[in-house]
């Protein structure tokens, strides 16, 4: 029996613009050019990773303790933002897949590069729904490090190769493959070479896992 791990952002909710408002707010403060095209390279990376590509445009460099401050700022407008999520923002065709993995008896699970994992759960309804979460304040190593889907299947009890892992980033899929779990890709995703399944909808996934 398969088990299937979930990344959050842009899988089971998307929150690609909270976090592209957020790093807009502190990236016009200090004079740093910041679009979406940059935003899109953000997906699936870490907080500091993701400070490290934006400053990539700056023309000064920074300390770790300023560093530690834009951080700061961007995640205290970002939560503020993810106050106002909602059951209703659960993107299309998730609840309906959770429910027929369960009733199959799949275990589920949750493998999210972001230290807000819980608190998004929270807010959209899902923090009891997962037979495991990881999220990104257990790991040292963000994808497209396995870490995180690692630690998922520990917590499933549940070898590495019997996991499928459903991904939104690049660096999600790499992360999969290099922990030897089956890679299905979800929307950006689709452009890796490593994924092994890709789909435009959450009901494909039931196909792939041949679920009733
Ligand atoms: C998510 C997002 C990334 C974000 C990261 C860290 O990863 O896709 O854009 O930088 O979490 O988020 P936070 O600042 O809340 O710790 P995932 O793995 O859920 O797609
Ligand atoms: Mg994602």
């Amino acid at each position: 029996m398969k088990s299937v791990i979930f990344d959050l952002d842009g899988v089971i909710v998307s929150t690609d613009d909270l976090h592209f408002q957020a790093w807009k707010s502190m990236a016009d403060r200090n004079g740093i050019p910041f679009d979406r095209q940059i935003n899109n390279l953000l997906r699936g990376v870490s907080r500091a990773e993701s400070l490290e590509i934006i400053l990539r445009k700056s023309e000064k460099s920074y300390s770790e303790q300023q560093k530690q401050e834009l951080m700061q700022y961007k995640n205290d407008i970002y939560v503020k933002l993810l106050d106002n999520l909602k059951h209703s923002d659960i993107l299309p065709g998730v609840v309906e897949l959770i429910n027929r993995l369960k009733k199959a008896g799949v275990k589920i699970a949750i493998g999210s590069s972001s230290k807000n994992t819980r608190k998004i759960l929270q807010k959209i309804g899902l923090e009891t729904v997962f037979d495991a979460i990881a999220d990104g304040t257990e790991i040292q190593h963000s994808k497209p490090d396995p870490e995180v889907f690692l630690v998922a299947a520990r917590k499933l009890e549940t070898k590495p190769e019997n996991c499928v892992v459903v991904e939104d980033a690049v660096a999600g899929i790499e992360a999969a493959k290099a922990g030897n779990m089956t890679a299905i890709a979800i929307g950006d995703a689709a452009s890796s070479s490593l994924a092994d399944y890709r789909v435009n909808t959450m009901m494909q996934i039931a196909e792939i896992l041949n679920l009733e």
